[in-house]
């Protein structure tokens, strides 16, 4: 490790209107009082925190035509989309603090285009209990939550597919979900149709963690930008259970934590985003030490004894 590597801003987006549950907003204060900072620090980053942005309260309102909050959505995710975009033009590794993760839109928008300005392929890996496809047809709840990825690919209201500019943000082939083991009946038609590349809990029980993620990362060279989109949900809730949406047989600790190492050895990862971690759900702030642990190794901390 000779590389000098790319120093990282912190962006706080405090707000959970994309959510089911109250309490995400209080995510990034968590992760910093949780020490991710001085975590990061310790690895030999350089790290910046920009604190947190601004945007509209959270109405907690019934869904109007399928969307709950559309507009407050619209607005984070606007303020989420610039802020990422700032980072990228300096040459800096945004990890976006969320909040709930409709904020994925608004980062992986400004990272696409950053992609594309730069002539760069883009890898996305979700990682998270679900599947996030929905539509405001098909949604069980009209959380805006469950609907990032497909608004990314196109599938949603212009003001959120048309975010950065021309839809679609990406394209399905882009992405790897792993981890998935919750996914509404309309999620699942459409990743099938689609032909969404999902890595879901079957699989990684059939064939490991190791191979899904050489199978995830499998193209990812130096013209890629990797971005990593981590729903603390993906977690299994014996060791993550401060988040909205707890969906039990998850990956363990140890399975987690080589994913994140492996991720870490592509030396590809470009932007991250740490979301749904709900501190008025967890215990002692546990799970944000959890993710901090976790997110160390996405940032080289090894479990090699020779490395
Ligand atoms: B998260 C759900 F119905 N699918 O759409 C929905 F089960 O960002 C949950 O992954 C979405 O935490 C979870 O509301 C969104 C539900
Ligand atoms: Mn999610
Ligand atoms: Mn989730
Ligand atoms: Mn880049």
């Amino acid at each position: 490790m000779t590389r000098t590597a790319t120093p990282v801003s912190l962006i706080g987006a405090p707000t959970d209107v994309g959510a089911g549950a109250r309490g995400a907003r209080l995510g990034p204060e968590a992760l910093r009082i949780a020490g991710l900072t001085e975590a990061l620090r310790g690895l030999g980053l350089d790290v910046a925190d920009r604190g947190n942005l601004d945007g509209p309260p959270n109405p907690w309102s019934a869904p109007v035509g399928g969307y709950r909050h559309l507009d407050e959505v619209v607005a984070w995710n606007r303020n989420v989309m610039d802020a990422v975009a700032a980072e990228l033009r300096e040459e800096r590794m945004p990890i976006l603090l969320g909040g709930d993760h409709c904020l994925g839109l608004g980062s992986i928008t400004a990272v696409a285009r950053h992609c594309r300005e730069r002539r760069k392929k883009l890898r996305v890996l979700w990682l998270d209990a679900h599947a996030d496809f929905n539509t405001h047809e098909i949604t069980p709840t009209g959380n805006l939550h469950g609907m990032p990825v497909a608004c990314l690919i196109g599938m949603g209201p212009p003001c959120l597919t048309r975010l950065g500019g021309e839809a679609p943000a990406m394209q399905v082939g882009e992405m790897r979900q792993i981890g998935t083991r919750s996914v509404d009946p309309g999620e699942r038609q459409l990743i099938k149709q689609l032909g969404l590349p999902v890595y879901d809990m079957r699989r990684i029980g059939d064939i490991g963690i190791k191979r899904v993620m050489e199978e995830a990362l499998d193209g990812v060279d130096a013209d890629t930008h990797l971005h990593v989109s981590f729903d603390v949900d993906f977690l299994d809730p014996s060791i993550a259970p401060g988040v909205g949406t707890v969906v039990a047989g998850g990956p363990n600790y140890r399975e987690a934590q080589l994913a994140m190492e492996m991720i870490a050895e592509s030396g590809c990862m470009g932007s991250l985003d740490i979301v749904e971690l709900n501190p008025i759900l967890d215990r002692d702030n546990h799970t944000a030490l959890v993710a901090i642990d976790l997110v160390e190794s996405l940032f080289g901390k090894s479990t090699l004894v020779r490395a």
